[in-house]
């Protein structure tokens, strides 16, 4: 991708894209909408450059209430897994280091002077910096993940504004507890499509956005929150004005889509549902 030094292969771009839109997509009405089509269009490069003959799978959060992480099918390092948790070592890295992605190098990343165990050469995280895969499984995040909270959220938010406001702010937000309870690589959100979880992450998010739409769709479909209902979210976070976007915005860094392109996965660039 032009301007990204550190970028290296086809995977990393991206991971760029996602990088050097973080502000606007993030804290945004277009959190979801952007997202779905990310996905998409890796799925899309899956499929049409590697031969890859699936869907993105969806981790469901509801389906393992109580069960440790390390024995989720995705987690237990079995050799059709994700690998499972990191291992802390003395230099403050939480590597994985077992499983399919033992050997997984990230190119890109992190941003800014967070403590972490390999900062990149340039503060935007843009830099080439090889480093290892990092997870830190957070369990008590999980109890903003389980099947009462997220029905919850799916059916006592009845318009755009207060659904899109529980997705991402507390105290059940659930947009930021899957990335949390992974933790690692997972906990810097500029980055965070670095490792293949991200996808499963975000894939689970759309369905539930996808059934949330299904239940009012003549509305839902056409319905976006106002960015101003982020302003106060945003600077609790110390950042910037939200994006001021309505439904004809182009998408940022996929110019060709708008953001009304991204409302349903039946239409639009999109032709998908979940099962
Ligand atoms: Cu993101």
């Amino acid at each position: 991708m032009p301007g990204v030094t550190g970028a290296q292969t086809r995977w990393d771009d991206f991971v760029a894209i996602h990088a050097t839109n973080n502000d606007p997509i993030h804290v945004s009405p277009i959190l979801l909408g952007w997202h779905r089509q990310f996905n998409f269009e890796v799925e899309r490069a899956l499929r049409e450059e590697c031969g890859y003959q699936f869907g993105i799978p969806y981790l469901d959060f509801t389906r393992y209430q109580g069960v440790p992480p390390e024995q989720w099918p995705v987690f237990d390092g079995s050799p059709n897994s994700l690998s499972g948790n990191g291992v802390p070592t003395q230099d403050g890295c939480s590597c994985v280091t077992e499983g399919p992605l033992a050997n997984w190098v990230i190119d890109l990343g992190p941003a800014g002077e967070n403590g972490r165990c390999q900062p990149n050469p340039q503060q935007n995280g843009l830099g080439l910096n090889r480093h290892c895969l990092e997870r830190r499984f957070d369990v008590e995040q999980l109890q903003f993940l389980s099947e009462q909270v997220v029905l919850g959220n799916i059916l006592n938010n009845n318009d755009a504004t207060s659904f899109m406001s529980a997705v991402e702010r507390g105290p059940n937000f659930m947009h930021g507890s899957m990335h949390v309870f992974v933790g690692g690589t997972q906990d810097f959100t500029a980055f965070a499509p670095a490792e293949p979880i991200f996808l499963l992450l975000h894939a689970f998010l759309d369905l539930v956005y996808c059934v949330w739409q299904s239940l009012d769709p003549s509305t839902r479909f056409n319905d976006l929150a106002p960015p101003d209902v982020y302003n106060e979210i945003r600077q609790e976070l110390q950042q910037g004005p939200p994006p001021q976007v309505n439904m004809q915005s182009p998408l940022p860094g996929f110019q060709q889509i708008r953001v009304i392109d991204t409302m349903s996965t039946t239409s639009g660039p999109y032709c998908y549902v979940y099962q």
